[in-house]
């Protein structure tokens, strides 16, 4: 039983071993064919939609941490049975351990942008898991060999195999060398056990320094922090101060870089280097035109203060963010490559394949649609695209964000199918308008008497927050008090002051938009194309 235990935990470490060997290799070669993303993504790719709401509904952002950890969890299992197999039959436990990474190497190299070398950090996956589990093994049964209970009962041998907690043997030796060294130490008296919780030891620090290895390469391949951007040609008129500290509780009129959302389908932050990353512009135009890094920061820039919201965010929900972009106007860039007639789509394709859709007409229509490079006055962060995205102002983030983009091809719908296209969301998505009530929480106890409701709302390419309104109770809609305009593609803080009487209390808040569209009652899910209705919940007044 022990033995069996010990053994398990040889396959545990082994597969650890090789994952941060692959890692590790991955980190050097090309980080997404490490075979533990690979792997993740692939499991991303195939969840059905409906099981990827419901598990972001439950776990927010956490969704991933999640997802991934249920995987780690089913593979580790994988892995204590190789270990076991192999105990009676190495060659079991190893095949075991080599189909495992089979499955890791095929997710790898079915990404789109999968290229041959991809496979090798698979393979060394393999080998180094192999050679770990071997040597485990090996060391294990010298030990077994010299033991001198064996051939007596199993559960005494096993006993003789080194105890997690450093247990000493109880049975004395009767070779020569344990005669010896029985008198002066106990636990030098097996020094094959010894070299089994060396080995052990060896093994781990190596998976844990390979691991660690692997992220220290990635961070210093090339860093956002040390971009210099410039000045815009076409800056951002000043933002004013906002209901910042004025209003407790309430989004900041700004959202920093660290608090800002994010949602995509990767499970690592990319590591792009800003010297060989480019962006290509093709299919229907007059001439294919492939851009630098470098030549973008040589063009002329726009600022603009902007709010995103995803599509997945439920009425209420965290899913938005507000901050100034520094970009190149996207109409720029086509009006360069010169867009051809028969295009409807823009179908923007991230480093590695990835890809979402942006309607021509929408894009082109004269808003601030930009290829970002900077956000809150520094180059993006990795989490939110570096070096470049796509932000379209207006639209929700999965038809018009792309992070990490690489390539704008100019293409029909007739022709082309982006990710979330090929799941059934909509393809033109436009932001539904919507309010936000940050403050007081549902279900908070509150004093009577003056309560502070505040929140943002948002009307993006819809003339902006014209008003916003607030019911207590289902009564009438109360008109709220606006913050400071940061413009129509801008979220707005409000408040309202309430007098609130003791009892259980409905709260409720709507916004109004610049073209007069008030914000609808109707209920929708975030799927297809972006949920409605309006937040409402209950407090407790005594
Ligand atoms: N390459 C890539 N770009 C992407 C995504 C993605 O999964 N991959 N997700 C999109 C979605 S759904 C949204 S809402 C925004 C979120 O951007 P953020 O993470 O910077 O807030 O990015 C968009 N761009
Ligand atoms: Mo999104």
């Amino acid at each position: 039983m022990q033995k069996r235990l010990l053994y398990a935990s040889f396959g545990l470490l082994a597969t650890l071993v090789g994952m941060a060997t692959g890692h590790l290799v991955a980190s050097l070669l090309n980080p997404a064919a490490s075979p533990v993303l690979a792997v993740g993504s692939a499991v991303i790719d195939l969840t059905p939609t409906p099981m990827k709401e419901w598990a972001i509904r439950q776990f927010g952002t956490a969704d991933k941490a999640i997802l991934i950890g249920s995987v780690m969890l089913g593979v580790l299992v994988f892995a204590a049975i190789a270990g076991i197999l192999a105990r009676r039959r190495f060659a079991l436990g190893a095949g075991l351990l080599v189909v495992l990474v089979a499955v890791a190497g095929t997710a790898a190299m079915s990404r789109p942008a999968a290229e041959i070398v991809d496979l090798v950090p698979s393979i060394l996956t393999a080998v180094a898991g192999v050679a770990a589990l071997w040597w485990l093994d090996r060391t294990a049964k010298a030990a077994v060999a010299t033991s001198p209970a064996v051939g007596s009962a199993p559960d005494t041998t096993s006993k003789r195999l080194p105890h997690p907690m450093g247990e000493r043997d109880t049975v004395s030796s009767e070779g020569p060398q344990h005669a010896l060294s029985d008198k002066t130490d106990q636990k030098a008296s097996s020094p094959t056990r010894r070299g089994v919780l060396i080995a052990m030891g060896v093994l781990a620090a190596a998976a844990a320094v390979m691991g660690s290895a692997g992220k220290l390469i990635g961070n210093l391949r090339s860093r956002p922090e040390d971009i210099t951007l410039p000045a815009a040609a076409d800056p951002a008129a000043a933002l004013p101060k906002g209901l910042d500290g004025q209003v407790k509780d309430i989004s900041s009129f700004v959202t920093s870089n660290s608090d800002f959302y994010r949602v995509d389908t990767r499970l690592d932050t990319p590591i792009i280097s800003a010297d060989d990353w480019t962006l290509t512009i093709d299919g229907d135009v007059d001439n294919e035109m492939t851009f630098t890094f470098d030549d973008l920061l040589g063009m002329d820039l726009i600022e603009r203060d902007i709010t995103m919201t995803c599509v997945s965010n439920s009425v209420g929900g965290p899913y938005v963010g507000s901050a100034r972009w520094l970009g190149v106007r996207l109409q720029d860039l086509l009006d360069l490559a010169g867009v051809g007639s028969k295009s409807d789509q823009i179908l923007s394709t991230d480093f590695e394949g990835m890809t979402i859709s942006t309607p021509l007409d929408l894009a082109t229509d004269g808003r601030d649609a930009m290829i970002a490079i900077g956000m809150n006055g520094e180059a993006l962060p990795r989490e939110h695209g570096f070096p470049a995205r796509m932000i379209v102002p207006g639209l929700y983030g999965f038809i018009s964000a792309t992070k990490w983009v690489t390539k704008l091809t100019l293409t029909t719908y007739d022709d082309a199918q982006a990710y979330w296209t090929e799941r059934d969301w909509d393809t033109d998505a436009p932001i539904k308008i919507s309010a936000r009530i940050d403050t007081p929480n549902a279900l908070d106890s509150l004093k009577a008497g003056e309560v502070v409701i505040g929140g943002v709302a948002w009307a993006q390419q819809k003339g902006g927050v014209d008003k916003i309104e607030v019911r207590i109770d289902g009564g009438p809609w109360q008109p709220a008090e606006l913050g400071p305009t940061g413009g129509d593609d801008y979220w707005r803080q409000w408040f309202y002051k309430w007098d609130a009487k003791a009892g259980s209390r409905t709260v409720a808040a709507r916004v109004i938009s610049g073209d007069g569209e008030t914000q609808t009652a109707t209920a929708a899910n975030p799927f297809p194309g972006g949920s409605s209705g309006i937040q409402s919940f209950l407090v407790t007044v005594e």
